[in-house]
């Protein structure tokens, strides 16, 4: 498969609530661009190379990457190119990273910008992040929570939660929406056959626990996001889906000093692991732009259709 150059640039949306990881993976991406090796590189810098590199000098130091905040709307435009067996690729990508705030606020109010709808085109595709571990992802509705939910009393022995966490929607309930605003904006602008890759990234791969760790980010899913993950079984006709297991530096810098000790003697430049099964089984690559080539359609099989 050879893909043209398009005048246009190919976008990757990347979607996901607050600390769901989105910053920390586009900081670790363009790290990768940079050493070169994987499935993309660098085919130039990007005009607003700021963004980027503050957050790559953040992992270079042995930090996570900080929250967004609300008034940042970077659009990043990163020329890069990528050869892998049979598919060339060369172009402007953009990788939008908005705070998690907006995402949510595009649930609620059932709109979003021009410029977000712009990006829907033929060719884009999405990366729906949540993280392991993240007290902003908040948990399905269940006969504990919901109770504390709808205001019902709840015994003193059970854990209070912050009140403002009951004003939140499940993530769950908020990414299948978002996915279903994605399938009507694409059928919209780009026809019905067409099939968006979407990637389920689960972010913070190495803060999994162990005994889950070896069934991978679907299994993840699974068992936190049940309706996240019926979704996806039951819409494959209406989309393209990949699950990643994500770690920007293979372990935990904010928590563990040791290993962050340990990361800083190696090579942080190289630093990170995708987990996904595209080729059929799980594995594990240090590839992190495998995510954004898988999205773009560079990597693994596709059968889109095109047109209405
Ligand atoms: N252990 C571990 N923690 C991670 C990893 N990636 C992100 N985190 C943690 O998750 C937090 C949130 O990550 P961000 O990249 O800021 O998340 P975001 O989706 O950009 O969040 P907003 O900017 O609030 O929308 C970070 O501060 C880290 O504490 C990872 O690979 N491993
Ligand atoms: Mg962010």
């Amino acid at each position: 498969m050879i893909m043209e150059n398009e005048e246009k640039p190919r976008s990757v949306l990347l979607i996901g609530v607050q600390d769901a990881g989105k910053t920390n993976f586009l900081s670790r991406f363009w790290l990768n661009l940079e050493a070169g090796g994987g499935i993309l590189t660098k085919a130039g810098l990007p005009a607003d190379l700021d963004y980027l590199k503050t957050g790559g000098d953040h992992l270079l130091k042995g930090e996570f990457a900080p929250h967004t905040p609300q008034d940042v709307h970077d659009r990043t435009e990163i020329p890069v190119k990528a050869t892998a067996s049979g598919t060339e690729f060369s172009g402007k990508l953009v990788v939008p990273d908005l705070p998690g705030e907006q995402v949510l606020s595009v649930f609620r109010t059932r709109q979003w910008s021009d410029a977000w709808e712009n990006q829907i085109r033929a060719g884009c595709g999405c990366l729906l992040f949540v993280r392991v571990d993240s007290p902003e992802l908040i948990a399905p509705l269940d006969w504990m929570n919901c109770p504390t939910l709808f205001g019902m009393p709840v015994p003193e022995a059970a854990p209070q939660k912050d009140p403002a966490d009951r004003l939140k929607p499940p993530t769950q309930v908020v990414l299948v929406d978002w996915l279903q605003f994605l399938r009507k904006a694409f059928t919209d602008k780009v026809g019905g056959r067409y099939k968006p890759r979407i990637g389920i990234v689960v972010a913070a791969w190495d803060l999994a626990p162990v005994d889950q760790k070896g069934n991978g980010p679907e299994a993840w899913v699974r068992a936190n996001l049940p309706l996240l993950w019926q979704f996806v079984q039951t819409n494959d006709d209406a989309f393209e889906f990949a699950y990643f297991g994500v770690s920007v530096a293979s372990g935990d810098l904010a928590a563990d000093p040791a290993f962050k000790a340990s990361y800083l003697k190696g090579d942080p430049l190289r630093a990170g692991e995708v987990i996904h099964s595209i080729a059929g089984t799980l594995e594990t690559s240090a590839d992190i732009t495998l995510p954004v080539a898988w999205a773009l359609g560079v990597t693994g099989t596709s059968n889109n259709g095109s047109g209405n």
